[in-house]
């Protein structure tokens, strides 16, 4: 196929080019050649036991139980199950990393220092912790402490989860039985009770998948925010660059990649660091790039471009200027170290339990913060002059874009319309109907989708009916590449929202605010919740009961389903636009994505919330908002 057809992104297009024309195959060209298994698409394949793989054939034909007499349901919903552990584990564990890392600082092993002390001390306040005659670092170990509970606790449920959730949402979770005590155990019971001969009943697997997402949303993704914050600092607004062409051919170029900011803000300090060392092998400085959802750390905190999303990670290190990639975990293709064995690029990975075969391993813990981002930044200096001229070719285009929309900074940004009650001005215009109500746009992109159309179709259409949009994640970076994330946007949005945007935009000395509120990383998902949760208390209302819905149209990654999860639990639609690979029984597509009125038990009667699969980008869009349309009715507006 024509690059055009693989990605929207012509800088992506061009490097793609480049790519067939040097014999180097990428995810795009993989994801061609890989045809999709059938069963496995659907759900119905289980290779729980030795006695398997099983997999049961639509439509009644061929064997229609296990040997172990599984049914087709069971083995659907334990697949879904797996899949959402799978996204919470990683959530989990990155949150216990910054945990971890914390206790550290605060005993003076690890080279950091507390930024975010507002943030500290509201989220000690929050977990009951008073700050009275406490200095920084003592309050950041009892917060600290309080996380680690949450992954020992046998009694009870997560701090995190007392700490965040919605009162109203709780009660709901805690009459189904389904508060999680710690994350750690949780996951532990997931998998024993995925295992063969362990929970055959396809319901209550699926409740178990939405303990998992509690999990995921709490110990995952919310802690991991709040302790970021506390670490690094809140994000305020910031304006930066997108696309490949902010990679510079005079600059020595090193990306981040990855996600947790432990490593990608050290590599940025001393990037700033080592300038001198840069200028002695003939470049003008050190230009560091971010991609994936460790670039939008570096971006939401400082600054830092971005060059690129999931799917065309391999290509900046096809304009033959990248010195090199560093890495941590989740989403890293181990196609980046075949495509850099081809140019000078170093791929640099860096956790004992996250390597590459051929990649050069520097180990990065928190307490060797310092000594193993100096070497990750001198190694990418000394490769400088080991580039070949002849392959180097960086496309031109750059985006301008905004960032760094945490909550903090909506709420002050409010605060310039009406001091006292920020909220209201937000509110008032959505009961006004100029604004419809607002969606999240959260995940990926999919090299077996064309890159950023889908993402960048369904906000063009919503922004278009004055639906409010925020985003994270990679979908975020496909919107700032075509300009959603700048007041240039504003002319896709219908008149009632761009008017609102406007107004608080220039309330703040900008022309406006961009049509799509960057909030952050995928682990930033939670300060989409925190929002909601803030708007529903102002309101007097149930989370389920707001006008809003989430939507992943270009997703790849199982973290995709369990934070999706999270939000079905909160009462949020959650629209996919790529196959969930739980289609194969009819009782699970019921369960996550029939209304109410049609089937005895569903997400939507339990929770409030259900699953949209749609493919199109614009009837999805639709979908989203007839069920805003229903929300807002059901509220009276
Ligand atoms: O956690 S958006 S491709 S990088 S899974 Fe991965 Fe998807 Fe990007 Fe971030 Ni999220
Ligand atoms: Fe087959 Fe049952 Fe074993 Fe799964 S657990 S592989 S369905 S026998």
């Amino acid at each position: 196929p024509d690059v055009k057809d693989l990605s929207m992104d012509s800088g992506v297009q061009q490097m793609l080019e480049k790519a067939r024309a040097e014999g180097i195959e990428t995810a795009f060209d993989r994801a061609i050649k890989m045809s999709q298994c059938g069963f496995g698409a659907t759900g119905v394949c289980c290779k729980h036991c030795l006695e398997g793989p099983c997999r049961i054939a639509p439509n009644g034909k061929g064997a229609q139980a296990g040997v172990c007499g599984a049914g087709v349901d069971t083995i659907v919903a334990r697949n879904f199950l797996g899949n959402v552990t799978e996204g919470t584990a990683s959530h989990a564990e990155h949150a216990r990393e910054v945990a971890h890392a914390i206790l550290e600082v605060v005993a003076g092993k690890a080279p950091y220092t507390i930024q975010g002390v507002e943030k500290l001390k509201a989220v000690a306040s929050g977990l009951g912790l008073s700050s009275e005659g406490k200095d920084t670092n003592q309050l950041a170990k009892e917060v600290a402490d309080k996380a680690m509970e949450d992954f020992q606790k046998q009694h009870g449920t997560l701090n995190w989860l007392e700490l965040r959730a919605q009162d109203k949402s709780k009660e709901t979770w805690e009459k189904l039985g389904l508060l999680p005590v710690n994350a750690h155990l949780e996951i532990a019971k997931s998998l024993a009770r995925q295992v063969m001969g362990g929970d055959a009943d396809p319901a209550n697997l699926l409740l178990g998948a939405v303990t998992m997402g509690l999990v995921d949303g709490f110990a995952g993704l919310h802690m991991s925010t709040d302790l970021q914050d506390i670490l690094f600092g809140t994000p305020t607004a910031v304006k930066s660059q997108y696309r490949l062409g902010v990679i510079k051919e005079d600059m020595v170029n090193l990306s981040v990649h990855g996600h947790i900011p432990l490593l990608s803000e050290k590599v940025v300090e001393w990037a700033g660091k080592l300038t001198d060392k840069a200028k002695e092998v003939g470049a003008t400085g050190i230009n560091v790039v971010g991609v994936c959802c460790s670039g939008n750390e570096v971006l939401m905190r400082r600054g830092v471009p971005v060059a690129t999303n999931y799917a065309s990670q391999e290509l900046p290190i096809v304009t033959g200027a990248l010195e090199a990639m560093v890495v941590d975990i989740q989403c890293i293709m181990p196609g980046i170290q075949t495509v850099a064995s081809c140019y000078h690029t170093e791929i640099i990975t860096t956790l004992a339990y996250s390597k590459i075969a051929g990649a050069t391993h520097v180990e990065f813990t928190a307490e060797r913060a310092d000594e193993a981002a100096k070497e990750i930044v001198l190694r990418a200096i000394a490769n400088f002059p080991k580039r070949d001229p002849r392959k180097v070719n960086i496309p031109n285009e750059v985006t301008e874009a905004y960032a760094g929309f945490s909550v903090e900074q909506i709420v002050e940004a409010l605060r310039a319309v009406n001091p006292e009650e920020p909220l209201k001005p937000l509110v008032d215009a959505i009961a006004g109907g100029q604004i419809l109500g607002a969606v999240a746009i959260v995940g990926c992109t999919n090299p077996r989708k064309k890159q950023d159309h889908d993402n960048v179709a369904l906000v063009k259409e919503l922004i278009k009916n004055n639906v409010l949009v925020v985003a994270t994640g990679c979908s975020a970076h496909s919107l700032g590449k075509f300009g959603l994330l700048s007041p240039e946007g504003l002319q896709y949005c219908g008149e009632g929202l761009r008017n609102v945007l406007t107004a608080v935009g220039q309330a703040n000395g900008l022309p406006g605010l961009p049509p799509a509120l960057h909030m952050g990383s995928c682990v930033d998902n939670s300060r989409v919740a925190d929002l909601l949760v803030a708007l529903a208390n102002y309101l007097g209302v149930a989370v389920k009961d707001l006008p809003a819905a989430g939507s992943c149209p270009e997703t790849h990654h199982p973290k995709a389903l369990s934070i999706g999860t999270y939000f079905i639990a909160c009462g949020v639609d959650v629209h996919v636009g790529v196959n969930p690979q739980a289609t194969g029984s009819p009782l699970v597509v019921n369960v996550l994505t029939a209304d109410k009125e049609n089937f005895p038990v569903t997400t939507d009667g339990l929770f409030g919330g259900k699953l949209i699969y749609e493919e199109d980008p614009v009837k999805a869009a639709g979908l989203l908002i007839e069920r805003i349309k229903q929300k807002r009715k059901a509220l009276g507006l």
